[in-house]
């Protein structure tokens, strides 16, 4: 795409309007990591804080993008602007589907209510995209109400999107043995909620058997504060139980409201993109001191055995005081 400058203040105008391609454009300023993006986050930032983000993660093929399809069409269906981040190339949003998921997106893809993104995955943080939070921030800007992140769970996918997510759901299904894969991947402590998907199949009764024996075991506690992780039953291939996952996220927001916990995780998810922002300026400004060489110099100094790592990460450190 060529470096063409866009008018950041009439773009925020225009998809907080509600313009699909205004929000498009601005996602893809912070996608590329633009020269502007900077200017876009500061244009964003007295609009953000209000959509409501629930991330679903599970095992590939468990239905999450089925459930995401089910719950935009329940979500619309209250009136609520719905916005979608699909951080996973084989999600059918980003076009590596089944026919039968494009088809059902279709219904979607001309709803002004919704907006639906997929992001690429770039291996930066694992399963999330880096830009993802910020993709976030346009869509709360934009004035979608709800923001789904549908992420693949595999390796530490399920951890991130918790820290994007004010209520994370875990999708399970049936004879995948995702039970103790879940044991494993530690999920019952990310999980505000459980859904049971393909609950038409054999073996449902015994994934939730299974499920509400490990978490009366491992039962968390939030300062004596309890919130007990909802499990609920759906074939989301035929639209059941869908209102019942709206049902449990929105009480688990309202929980979180009266016990102060939504603030605290979207403190810590500020704090860590600081952080991560923070730890991307020291390295590159690493990488610059003294025109690049003043690690390599170091390095070598460390091994005649001029200084030890310790005191040359000190130089290096009170290198970055100096001026730029
Ligand atoms: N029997 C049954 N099949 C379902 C149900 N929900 C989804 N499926 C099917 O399961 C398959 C996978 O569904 P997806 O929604 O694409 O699953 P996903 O978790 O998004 O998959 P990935 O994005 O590839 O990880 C599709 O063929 C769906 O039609 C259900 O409730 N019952
Ligand atoms: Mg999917």
């Amino acid at each position: 795409m060529p470096a063409r400058s866009a008018d950041v203040a009439d773009l925020v105008a225009r998809a907080r309007a509600g313009q699909p391609r205004a929000v498009a454009r601005l996602i893809s300023l912070v996608e590329d990591a633009s020269p502007q993006l900077r200017e876009v986050a500061a244009a964003l930032a007295p609009f953000t804080g209000n959509a409501q983000v629930i991330g679903l993660t599970g095992s590939p093929g468990v239905g999450k993008s089925t459930t995401t399809s089910a719950l935009i069409s329940a979500l619309r269906g209250q009136g609520r602007r719905v916005g979608v981040l699909a951080v996973d190339p084989t999600s059918p949003f980003s076009g590596g589907a089944l026919l039968g998921d494009r088809v059902r997106m279709q219904e979607h893809a001309t709803d002004p209510g919704v907006f639906i993104r997929s992001m690429a995955t770039r291996g930066h943080l694992g399963g999330l995209s880096w830009s993802t939070p910020q993709a976030l921030r346009v869509l709360d800007a934009a004035g979608c109400e709800v923001v789904l992140i549908e992420t693949v769970g595999v390796g530490q996918s399920e951890v991130e999107v918790v820290s994007l997510a004010d209520t994370t759901v875990v999708l399970l299904a049936p004879g995948m043995g995702d039970g103790i894969q879940a044991a494993k991947a530690g999920i019952l402590e990310i999980a505000d909620a459980f859904v049971v998907n393909k609950a038409d199949r054999d073996g449902a009764e015994q994934t939730i058997r299974d499920l509400k024996h490990m978490i009366s075991l491992g039962r968390r506690e939030i300062r004596g504060a309890r919130w007990r992780p909802p499990i609920v039953r759906a074939v989301a291939a035929r639209g059941e139980g869908i209102e019942e996952i709206v049902t449990a996220v929105d009480e688990h927001r309202q929980w979180m409201l009266a016990h102060g916990e939504l603030e605290r995780r979207r403190a810590r998810r500020a704090a860590a993109e600081i952080e991560a922002i923070a730890l991307q300026q020291v390295r590159a400004r690493i990488g610059d001191l003294r025109g690049g060489t003043a690690l390599d110099t170091l390095a070598k100094r460390v091994l005649v055995g001029e200084l030890d790592p310790y005191q040359a990460a000190d130089q290096l450190v009170a290198g970055l005081h100096e001026s730029p």
